[in-house]
């Protein structure tokens, strides 16, 4: 198989962003920790003699290449996949959209580890619930409110955040969706009166043939606690 993708096994994290544009890209792809284990991502970042040694997982090995953080994996997928425009300045829009999800990602997680992803939950609980609060009154409305906007903006009035056609930010707005609903139901039943265009675009991609197999399938890990997107019930009052 070409496409070699390392990530932990069995969690969503942030290696669902980049199977959901191979699943709707209808490319297949060679899960090696799930065939393999978690050695080989070990292997990868540990290496004292690989010329571009990836920091953290997701990355993705093409033949000789291989390409860590997540955003930059989809700009490289996005392109060859025709998920994501032709031209230059679209692709930098597409590739700008990323990052800020994968800000928005690094806040999500850090509602449940304010403090270090090296400490338990339960360690730094408090600062958690202080975190959560602030996460959920201004920077979830923000970013979201802000892909809104993109959306409302888009001059093709499509409902989609870029062009006509279906591209990668679509993918990972549906994937932030789903998340937020998972970790914080209270909180995103609210949030999401205010944002009819992105419910919209999660209920078109989740209707996608590709998609809606995909999340029907046993590819798609389960949600659960040892992910990004974690359910406390403290941090959903
Ligand atoms: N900015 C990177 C973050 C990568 C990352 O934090 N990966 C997590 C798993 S989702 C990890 O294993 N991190 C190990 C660490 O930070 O030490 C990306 O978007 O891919």
């Amino acid at each position: 198989m070409r496409y070699k993708l390392y990530y932990w096994p069995g969690v969503q994290g942030r290696g669902e962003y980049v199977r959901l544009a191979f699943e709707e890209a209808g490319v297949s792809y060679d899960e090696v920790a799930v065939r393999r284990g978690t050695g080989p991502i070990m292997k990868f970042m540990k290496s004292r003699t690989i010329a571009h040694p990836p920091f953290a997982p997701p990355y993705l090995k093409v033949g000789a290449l291989i390409i860590g953080q997540t955003a930059n994996i989809l700009h490289y997928v996005g392109a060859r996949f025709g998920l994501a425009p032709k031209e230059e300045g679209g692709r930098l829009w597409a590739h700008q959209l990323q990052l800020t999800i994968t800000d928005f990602i690094k806040e999500a997680h850090d509602t449940h580890h304010p403090i270090s992803g090296n400490l338990y939950f339960e360690e730094q609980k408090a600062a958690a619930i202080r975190r959560t609060a602030d996460f959920k009154k201004s920077r979830a409305p923000k970013f979201l409110g802000y892909f809104e906007r993109v959306i409302a903006q888009n001059p093709a009035r499509s409902g989609l955040t870029i062009g006509r056609r279906v591209t990668y930010p679509d993918l990972s707005l549906f994937q932030v969706v789903e998340g937020m609903r998972y970790a914080f139901p209270k909180a995103m039943a609210r949030l999401e009166k205010k944002l009819p265009l992105t419910v919209a675009l999660h209920d078109r991609i989740a209707k996608r043939p590709r998609i809606a197999a995909y999340l029907a399938s046993d590819r798609r890990p389960p949600f659960h606690n040892h992910d990004i997107f974690r359910r406390y019930p403290a941090l959903d009052r």
